[in-house]
């Protein structure tokens, strides 16, 4: 019985697979809300966006088979925003996804690589230059088997805050720009060859550290460090037999799961599962752009501009 159940679940997946997956529709930050990038024609993208612009106008995903061309660094396309969310080292940003459906179950994964300060921040960087280190790996991604195969996953404690996640924005940080690479790992076909998906979103950040005097990081060389640890570049990070994205979730309950990419970071604050909250904003917040200097001003909407 239990193997019939689990034959035919890929196969109910597979007719369930044409509806739309989701993208960030906004960040939270001390209740002040910043837009994400809709890639998918229905909503405006104005230039006060921190998301990333990506051409995923189904709302797709990343297979394994691509893990080493740059879709894997921030989605299709991926292009730098022009400005960037301020945030305090030590902070929570609330990422808001627009859905998730249950059966797309996996961890979820974020990262985070400085920019250079100088140079606009992050709004022009190459993002194959980016050199990520991971601060929350959802752990334990895999909960339990309460309600059977295939578990509860990190992605079942997103949906059930409304998708979204909190992420903790490491207080060791350096005063700077940085983009933060936030994504999904969705399981329901790992089992096929090629059969994960990934949805890695990247937003912009302006990181204002705990040090005093100002930025001393960020050559935006692909050796740059956070955290005092290096990072990795996002072409790469992750290979197609990775024992946790060729993995059949529906075969047998699971002992362990290993989340793919590096390890989580020395010094990192992941917001556990059980912390996870749902947040509403309280009013728009405003954007900055990194000038010359490692200087920041705060993003002024063109005057009669709707946006
Ligand atoms: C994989 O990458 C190639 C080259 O960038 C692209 O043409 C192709 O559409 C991508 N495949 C998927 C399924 O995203
Ligand atoms: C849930 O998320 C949607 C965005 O997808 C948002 O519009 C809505 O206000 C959120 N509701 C709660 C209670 O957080
Ligand atoms: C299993 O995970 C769910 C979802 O997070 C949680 O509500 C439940 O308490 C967990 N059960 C056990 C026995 O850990
Ligand atoms: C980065 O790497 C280059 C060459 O690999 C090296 O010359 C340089 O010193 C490194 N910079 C730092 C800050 O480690
Ligand atoms: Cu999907």
């Amino acid at each position: 019985m239990l193997t019939t159940l689990a034959t035919l679940a890929p196969l109910l997946l597979f007719f369930m697979s044409v509806a739309a997956h989701s993208h960030i529709d906004y960040l939270i930050i001390n209740g002040l809300v910043y837009g994400g990038f809709d890639p998918t024609g229905r909503t405006a993208n104005p230039p006060s966006v921190v998301g990333w612009s990506t051409t995923v106008e189904d709302d797709g995903f990343v297979p394994p088979s691509n893990y080493s061309t740059p879709d894997i660094v921030c989605h299709r396309n991926g292009s730098p925003a022009k400005v960037h969310a301020p945030v305090k080292a030590g902070d929570k940003i609330h990422v808001q996804w627009n859905g998730w459906p249950e059966s797309h179950r996996g961890p979820v994964m974020s990262y985070l690589a400085p920019c250079t300060a100088a140079d606009g921040g992050c709004a022009s960087v190459d993002k194959t230059k980016l050199s990520w280190t991971k601060i929350d790996n959802s752990a334990p991604a895999l909960l339990n088997y309460t309600g059977g195969l295939p578990g509860l996953w990190a992605t079942n404690v997103l949906i059930g805050s409304n998708n979204s996640w909190l992420v903790g924005i490491p207080e060791g940080l350096e005063t700077g720009p940085y983009v933060l690479r936030h994504e999904l790992l969705a399981l329901h076909y790992a089992a096929r060859p090629d059969g994960a998906q990934n949805y890695p979103q990247c937003l912009n950040l302006w990181v204002e550290g705990r040090d005093t005097g100002g930025v001393t990081s960020n050559s935006g060389g692909s050796n740059e460090t956070v955290l005092g640890s290096k990072g990795i570049p996002a072409v790469g990070m992750y290979k197609a037999n990775d024992p946790g994205v060729a993995i059949d979730i529906y075969a047998k309950t699971l002992t362990t799961y290993i989340v793919p990419g590096p390890t989580v970071v020395s010094g990192a604050q992941p917001v556990p599962m059980s912390m996870q909250v749902l947040s509403l904003p309280t009013a728009a917040g405003t954007p900055v752009v990194v000038v010359s200097g490692a200087k920041t001003l705060p993003f002024v909407m063109e005057t009669g501009a709707m946006y």
